[in-house]
């Protein structure tokens, strides 16, 4: 392992597991947002179509993204569950038709074991659980099917997890939940390296929550796991920038972006590819961890 290795975390620079591979040796990658869903909190309804999410993931490819993260459910706050045969029906076709044409891995953002199981039959070589393997079944299916894993701390369930989020120590607490998951993950059977932690930008936190916990990404790099942060167009970058459509908090989003990449974070999980790919190479050539 290299000094720049350790401090991104995660071992070495190239990530090969049978199912995919990732190039860390310049730095931060960027994972691009396919939500297949009428309700996303930014871009519900976009992608809904399967013909427009598969374009929509072409581009994503074609602009430089690492990963293609996609979803059939929206976990904005507030959200109801979305059965997992009706996620199936929206995912899937988009993961198999993106599996049969391009390289890039291609993630699954689902909670749902039968979900996820779908996803990797069609092609995913990783599972984003928001949930970080709170079903058993999930931690064996990453391990039997050979998948990468993102675990996310949540406080609460979408549905009421803004109402009152509360901690003692945030970072503690959430460091504590991602490293118990990080070795749950590893007692299946799931390596080290395969395994990335999330704090879980606007899951059951509040502004200050967010903003203690991206100031301490340090922290969560050091457990030696790579970092994945999802940021994008959130809440509290609206209320700082003031702004309150989604979709006009690129510049802030940016911002954030360009703090993870110097604080070594591995992934960030973006809607505006083109853009962060350009903040994440001149984050990468500047900050703390140049290639
Ligand atoms: N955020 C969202 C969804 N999935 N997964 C990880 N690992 N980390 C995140 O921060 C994260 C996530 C919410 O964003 P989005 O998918 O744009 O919205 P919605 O849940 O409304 O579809």
């Amino acid at each position: 392992m290299t000094d720049q290795d350790s401090k991104r975390g995660g071992g070495s620079e190239i990530l090969i597991w049978p199912t995919g591979r990732l190039d860390f040796s310049s730095g931060c990658l960027v994972m691009g947002i396919l939500n297949v869903t009428p309700d996303s909190f930014s871009d519900g309804g976009l992608y809904f179509d399967a013909d427009r999410a598969v374009a929509h993931g072409l581009r994503m490819a074609a602009d430089g993204a690492a990963i293609i993260d996609v979803g059939a459910e929206s976990t904005r706050p507030g959200s109801k569950p979305v059965p997992p045969g009706e996620q199936i029906r929206r995912a899937i076709p988009v993961i198999s038709a993106l599996a049969g044409q391009i390289k890039v891995p291609l993630s699954i953002d689902a909670h749902d074991v039968e979900v996820a199981c779908a996803a990797v039959d069609a092609g995913a070589s990783l599972i984003n659980d928001i949930t970080a393997l709170a079903d058993d079944r999930m931690a064996d299916l990453a391990a039997k099917r050979e998948v990468a894993v993102i675990l996310m701390h949540m406080q609460g369930t979408p549905a009421a997890m803004q109402a009152n989020p509360s901690y003692g120590d945030v970072v503690k607490e959430v460091l504590a939940f991602l490293l118990e998951r990080a070795g749950k993950a590893q007692g299946f059977g799931v390596p080290r390296e395969r395994v990335f932690i999330d704090p879980g930008i606007g899951f059951g936190k509040t502004m200050e929550h967010n903003l203690t916990l991206l100031r301490s990404l340090d922290r969560f790099v050091a457990t030696g796991y790579r970092v994945l942060v999802g940021p994008s167009r959130k809440r509290f970058i609206g209320q700082i920038a003031g702004r309150e459509d989604p979709q006009e908090r690129v510049f802030g989003t940016a911002a954030v972006v360009a703090h993870c990449a110097a604080a070594g974070v591995s992934v960030v999980r973006v809607h505006d590819v083109e853009a962060m790919v350009d903040v994440v190479k001149v984050a990468n050539a500047t900050g703390q961890n140049p290639p």
